[in-house]
């Protein structure tokens, strides 16, 4: 009997063990996901009236930006009670300023907090629609949203709510109500999510959702953040952030994704955003994912862009076009690059309009 015991204990002490060191891993390799913290700079300025972030951004062919601002998530800082707002910004304007767009309809604006953007032109009439992920009461639910130019105006269309669609963090809009959307957490509860992350769990996925269906396109990931599509709509990438790669997917009729291969990137990125011209990914990351988390404005998370050319060839190759130690910008989470012209906004600091050339 107690020969038995022994070896349960044994048995209990070294999974106990094996679960430590293989979190402990995880955890090395979630804060050391970067190279050492490398600088690059760009001739930037701030942008005026974004002071608590701007998670997500996204460039229409014309040069006019969407930026989603004042998003509160669970675990992250925020430095604004204030329900969050969108912004648009003309990049052909001698000084790009953004202005808040106005809100119409029936949405609720004072638990509006939005995270992922998306936009869709429907070529047939040139209606612009938004599609923004909102989280009111930390929930999840996806707005579809017409954009008024001329009154600097969304129209709230509708909301999205679907089981699968549980903790949404982007989306891509490929019709005016179909779209492919990243989960970025299995659980609702943060620290069994948390734990996922710490054993390396694939569990979360990517949602596609039309009137017609809500299914899962594409699983086996371990926090699913940005999306986007290619220039010839062909091709999905998906950031999975805990994972450090970026996974592409070919888009096949009947919207059923095919994975491709992933393309390391040695850090945690954030949101996608797609050159239109050369096809280019860019990439707004977290190069220390622990400072990022646990914020200390004595030593602030840093900023990261890269980007990836040639992704769908043999060879990919990923660059370093920012970095900064977090003295510039704190927690850099998309990267939207526009005639020589970079966006660069973050999850709860300011947002940056740089010179590429
Ligand atoms: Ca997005
Ligand atoms: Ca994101």
């Amino acid at each position: 009997m107690a020969t038995r015991k022994k070896v349960l204990i044994s048995a209990a002490v070294a999974a106990l063990a094996a679960f430590i060191g293989h979190a402990f891993l995880r955890v090395k390799n979630v804060s050391l996901a970067s190279r050492d913290m490398p600088v690059k700079h760009l001739s930037c300025h701030y942008l005026k009236n974004i002071d608590y972030g701007a998670e997500d951004i996204t460039i229409l062919k014309d040069g006019l930006a969407f930026l989603s601002t004042g998003l509160k998530y669970p675990g992250l800082p925020q430095f604004s009670d204030d329900p969050g707002k969108m912004y648009s910004l003309d990049l052909l304007h001698p000084k790009p300023t953004p202005v808040e767009l106005q809100i119409r309809g029936e949405l609720d604006l004072g638990t509006f907090n939005p995270h992922g953007i998306s936009v869709y032109k429907d070529e047939t009439d040139d209606s612009v629609y938004l599609f923004v992920v909102n989280h009111p009461h930390h929930n999840s639910q996806v707005e579809i949203f017409r954009f008024v130019e001329d009154a600097g105006a969304l129209v709230h269309l509708k909301t999205v709510t679907h089981p699968l669609l549980h903790s949404v963090n982007d989306i891509v809009a490929v019709g005016t109500e179909h779209f492919y959307a990243t989960i970025d957490n299995y659980f609702h509860n943060h620290a069994l999510s948390f734990l996922t992350v710490l054993l390396g769990l694939p569990w979360c996925n990517v949602v596609y959702y039309s009137p017609e269906e809500v299914r899962v396109a594409a699983d086996g990931i371990m926090s699913g953040n940005g999306i986007n599509i290619s220039p010839d709509k062909r091709y999905i990438y998906v950031s999975d952030i805990m994972d450090h790669d970026v996974d592409v997917y070919e888009r096949r009729d009947g919207e059923q994704l095919v994975y491709v291969k992933s393309v390391a990137v040695g850090s945690l990125c954030d949101n996608i955003e797609v050159d239109h011209r050369t096809g280019d990914l860019w990439l707004g990351c977290h190069p220390n994912g622990m400072k990022f988390a646990s914020f200390n404005p004595e030593d602030p998370p840093g900023s990261e862009v890269l980007r990836i050319k040639n992704i769908l060839s043999d060879q990919p190759v990923v660059t370093l076009e920012y970095g900064d130690d977090g003295h510039e910008l704190m927690g850099s989470s998309v990267a939207a690059p526009y005639e020589g012209k970079l966006l660069i906004g973050s999850v709860f600091h300011k947002a940056l309009c740089c010179n590429l050339k």
